[in-house]
């Protein structure tokens, strides 16, 4: 048994052939999604504790698509035992929320780097250590949206550990941000940082010391400038956006 023990499958699992490129979703759905649409000989290599993976083929390759989970801990986990399996490219397909008044509900954001405030990250790396994606798999995920017309941007992410209080959200269960907190989303718009999600940062400091390739796009499914909330009824087709443009990028890697 070869079992890494949250991926819950292993090297020998994955065939003479195994696969160097994994998609990484925060959302098991997601990761399903992926397998689903855009898979050849889809199989199921685990759906345990939320964590589901998928392996297949886009183009005759071997591809992987797994789950992160939420947050940065979760990621730090899933992404160090797809390293250990032979993986050389992680693509994170997120969902994000908008910090400037031109990203609008439905783009992609594209990571360029990260202002990584996470904690995960500093038992990987000091603070001050650089938080980059690696900029030809930036390139072909850029590419992959000019190609098929969507609405891209690329730039500057903000990776934070809450969903609330890191992304300045006061519509939650606490009302009061610390004074460090306090007008956050206008002090990343004077920054320039482009959305706001929750684990890029440390996936780019993971693949700097550990020596692989990542890049992450996000659908954005909020615009903090207008609102705190998700827009529900355009979340699928942003997803949907995000995932084709993370599938597109794949010839150009
Ligand atoms: C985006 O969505 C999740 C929070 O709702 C989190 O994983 C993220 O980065």
């Amino acid at each position: 048994m070869d079992k890494l023990y949250h991926l819950n499958f292993g090297k020998s699992d994955l065939g003479d052939n195994p696969p160097k490129i994994a998609f990484l979703s925060g959302d098991p759905a997601r990761a399903a999604q992926i397998a689903g649409t855009f898979f050849d000989k889809v199989t199921c290599l685990s759906e345990y504790r939320g964590l589901d993976s998928y392996m297949g083929k886009i183009g005759g390759v071997p591809i992987l698509s797994t789950t992160s989970g939420m947050g940065a801990p979760s990621l730090s986990i899933m992404v160090n035992e797809l390293i250990q399996l032979g993986v050389e490219t992680v693509i994170r397909v997120g969902t994000s929320g908008s910090i400037q008044p031109d990203v609008k509900v439905g783009d992609v954001v594209i990571t360029s780097g990260s202002l990584c405030v996470q904690g995960a990250a500093h038992d990987i790396a000091p603070r001050d250590y650089p938080a980059h994606a690696d900029p030809f798999v930036s390139v072909a995920l850029a590419n992959s949206a000019k190609e098929q017309g969507k609405n891209y941007h690329l730039g500057i992410t903000a990776s934070v550990d809450t969903f609330y209080e890191g992304q300045g959200r006061v519509s939650g269960a606490n009302p009061n941000l610390m004074r460090s907190h306090q007008g956050l989303v206008d002090e990343y718009q004077q920054l320039n940082v482009l959305n706001f999600e929750m684990e890029a940062g440390t996936l780019f400091k993971m693949a700097s010391v550990y020596g692989f390739k990542a890049g992450c796009v996000c659908a954005i499914i909020a615009e903090r400038v207008e609102s705190e909330n998700v827009v529900m009824e355009m979340k699928n087709a942003a997803v949907d956006s995000a995932i084709s443009v993370a599938v597109g990028a794949l010839k150009y890697l």
